[in-house]
């Protein structure tokens, strides 16, 4: 049984042997560990992401990365350089390709030999393990930015000791973010001990005086997802992350779309964030922000593009996030080019530039949402520690089986996707079917006033059509769907 408690360190040990044998790249001297710490120490304050964070939140502004990977090294190489020269980028990623994502790196090595025969990318990533440490470590060398990986791995244990032994200071994922929304039938206990592992790895190379960060995933399925369903999940994975010792944690949020709930879904991540780490006894926690840019369907003309991300960006710097996640005018046909990337930047620190001293008013409105989001995610994790008994891992597991806690639209059977959210009539993500979700009755009662008051003013009935409608709305320039179209 799944337990949050800080892994021993002879049991990570052990495991960590067995981790590292199961693949070539495994027996690096650079994963002795420590050399690995030794190596880490030589990381830049500039190239370090926890320290750049920091730096960040000090400033107030809002510091950019793009999602980026290609199967070649020498390629990605030249588009990391080309993200950080031409993109203005400060803080560049790997985006991992799906083999790698799913453990297979025999069908990784035969697509880079492809890929290298016809001198182009057949992966849609970089595969950081099979590179290995002194592939990353040569990625690292060549910028002059922090380096993380992105990806969407459920086990990323060896990707995480190889990523973090070449230098690379930050890891995305968790054991429920990087589970229900892109797995099918992988068991969220396991996925949960995983992530444990990659978090203990990094609190061990913070006792050791290194900082390392870590990001939860934030938008989940990018798809009409409550801020309070994420939210809750960030500050679980946070919690979760902070009992192994870890010490710098970004909390992360997909714009939904209207602006004043966007807001309020970031200012009450961020405190409760915080709170709850302190109610659970992690004092020392380091919490920033990011906030993704537009997760759902992006529509196809460029222009219109842009312009989505430049509302994005508006919104995340009004919204104060340390961070903010790049899409591009190539969204909704696949892999962006480097140009593509770069411009998607520079238009996107443009407008957190010009936007940075402005700050979104406070109004009744922002406050009410603020609170709204906060209620809805006190009541969910409390949910979760009952069903846990006080563990919040035992009681995660037992929360989604029992549908106490729900992602909507998510592929895995862990999670019992009952609830359907759909927009009020000013485009605020509300729930209109309510599965067994941990809301109490005066919460639901609020949503339902909301939604009919959509569906009155729109002249319909209350109606899983609303839930359709809205999911497509933004691609065609709308944001709450009406009949008929
Ligand atoms: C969950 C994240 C999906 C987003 C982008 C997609 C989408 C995926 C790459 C990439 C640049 C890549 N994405 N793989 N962007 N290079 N190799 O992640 O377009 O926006």
């Amino acid at each position: 049984m799944v337990k949050n408690k800080k892994m021993p360190l002879e049991e990570f040990l052990e495991i960590r042997k067995e981790i590292l044998t199961h693949w070539k790249t495994g027996s690096h001297p650079m994963l002795d560990l420590d050399k690995a710490v030794e190596a880490l120490r030589q990381v830049p304050d500039h190239k370090n992401f926890a320290k750049k964070l920091r730096k960040a939140k000090e400033l107030g502004i809002t510091m950019i990365q793009p999602r980026a990977g290609v199967a070649r090294l020498d390629e990605h190489i030249e588009l990391m350089k080309y993200l950080e020269e031409e993109g203005k980028a400060d803080f560049l990623p790997a985006t991992i390709d799906s083999y790698t994502r799913h453990n297979r790196y025999v069908n990784v090595e035969d697509a880079i030999n492809e890929s290298e025969k016809q001198q182009r990318s057949l992966l849609n990533g970089f595969p950081a393990v099979n590179h290995g440490v002194d592939g990353c470590r040569k990625v690292f060398d060549n910028v002059n930015v922090p380096l993380q990986a992105r990806h969407g791995t459920p086990d990323a244990r060896l990707l995480t000791e190889i990523i973090h032994a070449a230098g690379w200071t930050s890891n995305e994922g968790g054991g429920i973010s990087y589970n229900i929304p892109y797995a099918k039938n992988i068991s969220l206990e396991d996925t949960i001990k995983y992530w444990q592992y990659c978090d203990r790895l990094v609190g061990y190379y913070e006792e050791h005086g290194i900082e390392i960060n870590r990001e939860p995933f934030g938008p989940l399925t990018g798809t009409l997802v409550p801020p309070s369903i994420s939210n809750t999940i960030g500050i679980i994975e946070s919690l979760l992350a902070a009992e192994q010792g870890v010490k710098n944690i970004t909390v992360g949020y997909g714009q939904g779309g209207n602006m004043v709930q966007d807001v309020a879904a970031l200012r009450a991540l961020e405190e409760q964030a915080n709170y709850y780490l302190k109610l659970f006894g992690y004092e020392d926690v380091f919490v920033t922000t990011v906030f993704h840019q537009w997760m759902g369907g992006f529509p196809e003309d460029e222009s219109e593009a842009m312009a989505l991300i430049a509302f994005a960006s508006t919104v995340a710097t009004l919204g104060n996030a340390t961070k903010m996640i790049t899409k591009t005018t190539h969204e909704s046909f696949g892999v962006p080019t480097k140009e593509a990337n770069a411009k998607a930047l520079r238009g996107s620190k443009f407008i957190t530039n010009l936007v940075k001293d402005q700050k979104m008013p406070e109004s009744e409105e922002l406050d009410f949402e603020t609170a709204q989001i906060k209620k809805e995610v006190d009541s969910l994790i409390e949910a979760i520690v009952r069903v846990g008994k006080g563990d919040i891992a035992q009681g995660s597991v037992n929360a989604f089986k029992q549908g106490l806690i729900d992602i909507p639209f998510a592929p895995s059977e862990m999670n019992s996707g009952k609830i359907l959210p759909a927009r009020d009539i000013d485009g605020k993500i509300r729930i209109l079917e309510f599965g067994n979700l941990a809301f109490n009755d005066e919460i639901k009662e609020f949503h339902r006033a909301k939604l009919e008051e959509r569906a009155k003013k729109q002249g319909r009935e209350l109606e899983i059509q609303m839930v359709i409608d809205d999911i497509y709305e933004v691609s065609e320039g709308n944001l709450v769907g009406k009949v008929g179209e």
